[in-house]
């Protein structure tokens, strides 16, 4: 337990989590990119033992410890299994992974993590790990992928999916809408004003095809609705900038409620 004396106190894990091609390790690489340019430090941490190649130079990487080609060869598995079995080393790895955030001193540790999410959201390792990290510091920004979220029925499909990683991983949650340079202005704008006003949401889905997947949407934002508070979102772009400091002002009002690094 001698690293938890070590860690700054100030240390927080940002964990970008969502579903395989959502942008996660783009959104990772520009906000690290942000931080810098304004002469902000964090640690960038690549939990994804799958990944071939990163947008980022990762500071702490799993495959120094898990390599997916390595288990593939060892234990006999296909690419699938291998996966698996790498997510579940991540709890064997904890300590290394925590000693080598430890060893540098910084505010902000970003966390990239697996490509699919199930691997980390739904095994028992990823909240192994963010318990063993420190869970009370942590902040998960979960990636709505904007192809899907544009239609209601999808939208309703991306926000199921975050409200089960939010009661999987209890940890706070900022859910956000990535590569919004991919979306017209028109598309955003609906998307909007779904998270504002959550009826025309259900109407938009009335107007769907009528098939058992629109009943299943219906039920579906009846229950989301009934928790509430879960269709609200964050737009983000990797192109354009957009989003960056939306995200670090809800993390910093989360944390230390609004007071800002940059005016340190
Ligand atoms: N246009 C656009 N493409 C993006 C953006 N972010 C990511 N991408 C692309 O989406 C694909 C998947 O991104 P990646 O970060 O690898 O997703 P991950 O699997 O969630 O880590 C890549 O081809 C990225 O170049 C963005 O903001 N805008
Ligand atoms: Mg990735």
């Amino acid at each position: 337990m001698l690293g938890v004396f070590n860690m700054s106190k100030e240390n927080i894990f940002v964990y970008f989590i969502g579903t395989a091609g959502s942008g996660k390790s783009t959104l990772t690489a520009t906000f690290q990119e942000w931080f810098n340019r304004r002469g902000l430090d964090c640690v960038v941490v690549n939990l994804d033992p799958g990944a071939e190649s990163l947008p980022y130079s990762a500071d702490v990487d799993v495959r120094d410890w898990i390599s997916l080609k390595e288990v593939m060869r060892e234990y006999g598995l296909g690419p699938n299994g291998a996966q698996i079995a790498c997510a579940d080393m991540l709890a064997l790895n904890a300590q290394d992974i925590k000693s080598s955030i430890e060893s540098f001193k910084t505010d902000y540790v970003l966390l990239d993590a697996p490509g699919q999410l199930e691997l980390f959201v739904f095994r028992e390792a990823g909240k192994y790990l963010v318990d063993f990290l420190n869970r009370e510091k942590s902040i998960l920004a979960y990636l709505l992928d904007p192809l899907l979220a544009k239609e209601p029925s999808g939208f309703i499909s991306q926000l199921l999916l975050s409200v089960s990683t939010h009661f999987r991983l209890g940890i706070p949650q900022i859910n956000v809408l990535s590569k919004a340079d991919l979306l017209t202005k028109e598309q955003i704008e609906n998307i909007e004003k779904w998270s504002k006003d959550s009826s025309t949401l259900y109407e938009d889905i009335q107007k769907e095809e009528a098939t058992v997947y629109r009943e299943l949407s219906e039920n579906l934002f009846k229950l989301l609705d009934e928790f509430g508070g879960y269709t609200h979102f964050i737009t983000t772009s990797s192109e354009t900038l957009q989003g960056m400091e939306d995200l670090y002002t809800i993390i910093q009002m989360e944390f230390k409620g609004g007071e800002d690094l940059l005016s340190d």
